[in-house]
């Protein structure tokens, strides 16, 4: 059986490709579970310093496998909240909650959870030719895996809403002007500036940049107090670190710095 997500940890760099090219790399049950199992272990395994995820083929992903929830095979209507709690929430929240930074190279369509998985990463790259559609209305469901809190967070109530009422493809390029996305590069190009964009994160100051993750995210619901509060807090610890002490003596030295992630 083929791999449903690939894995590859190379340099720090651990590479996961959504693997069901022929569907658009449309998420079954297994692939939910490989994703996970890919992200977690960034989280436990110190040889990982920064995630790049992308899709096989001409598709980032189309979201949930709607050939799983055919109603013509009969039976009673599924829980898709249930669904939800089983599959989606523990990624999104597991991508959100990493103290290293994940990549998304948008390699093409984006649809449905599959828009919102890679809005939930940390720096998105897209492809000129990617288009990114809340599909959701077509087939009479709501945005999830987070949608509606950061395409709301992201691009305000009226841009929010009218892609998710009309499901209509938002290009990448448009999307990397409003903000949505950080860039839209030439096809061809989008892998080599993924993976180095990946790369060069990996030979970061890890535990810096994990701060500054949970900083930014924090900013969106803190008051100013509390996030002076906070950047407090993780600049004293990024003050113990390693990395500052390399750092400053790397800069002090006129060379370039060494990061170990500690
Ligand atoms: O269920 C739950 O647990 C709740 C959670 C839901 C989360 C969700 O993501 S709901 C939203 C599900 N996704 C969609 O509604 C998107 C469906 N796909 C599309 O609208 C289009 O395929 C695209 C706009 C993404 C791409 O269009 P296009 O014209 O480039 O490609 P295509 O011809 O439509 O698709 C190519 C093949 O992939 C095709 O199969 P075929 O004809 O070659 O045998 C198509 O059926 C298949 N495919 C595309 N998306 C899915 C899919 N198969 C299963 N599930 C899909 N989501």
């Amino acid at each position: 059986m083929t791999d449903t997500v690939l894995v590859d940890l190379t340099d720090g760099v651990l590479t996961l490709v959504l693997n069901r090219p022929d569907r658009l790399n449309a998420l079954t049950d297994d692939m939910h579970m490989a994703l996970r199992a890919g992200i977690q272990r960034a989280h436990d395994d110190a040889d990982v310093r920064a995630v790049l995820l992308t899709g096989a083929g001409r598709a980032f992903c189309a979201g949930q496998d709607l050939g799983d929830r055919d109603p013509r095979r009969g039976g009673p209507a599924p829980d898709l909240g249930q669904t939800l709690e089983t599959y989606y929430n523990p990624t999104l929240r597991l991508i959100r909650s990493l103290d290293k930074p994940v990549v998304c190279a948008v390699n093409g369509v984006a649809a449905g959870a599959g828009a919102n998985i890679a809005l939930a990463c940390d720096i998105v790259l897209a492809a000129q030719s990617a288009r990114f559609i809340q599909a959701f209305a077509k087939i009479g469901l709501v945005p999830d895996a987070g949608g509606s809190w950061s395409l709301t967070r992201i691009l305000g109530e009226a841009r929010a809403k009218a892609l998710a009422l009309t499901a209509e493809p938002l290009p990448a390029q448009q999307a990397a002007d409003w903000g949505l996305i950080w860039k839209a590069v030439a096809d061809e190009a989008l892998m080599d500036q993924a993976s180095a964009l990946a790369l060069s994160l990996a030979a970061g100051p890890t535990l810096g940049l994990g701060l500054t993750k949970r900083l930014i995210q924090a900013a969106a619901t803190n008051s100013l107090d509390e996030q002076l509060d906070l950047e407090r807090d993780a600049q004293r610890k990024a003050g113990r670190s390693a990395d500052y002490a390399e750092g400053v003596t790397a800069f002090l030295e006129k060379r370039p710095a060494l990061f170990r992630g500690e």
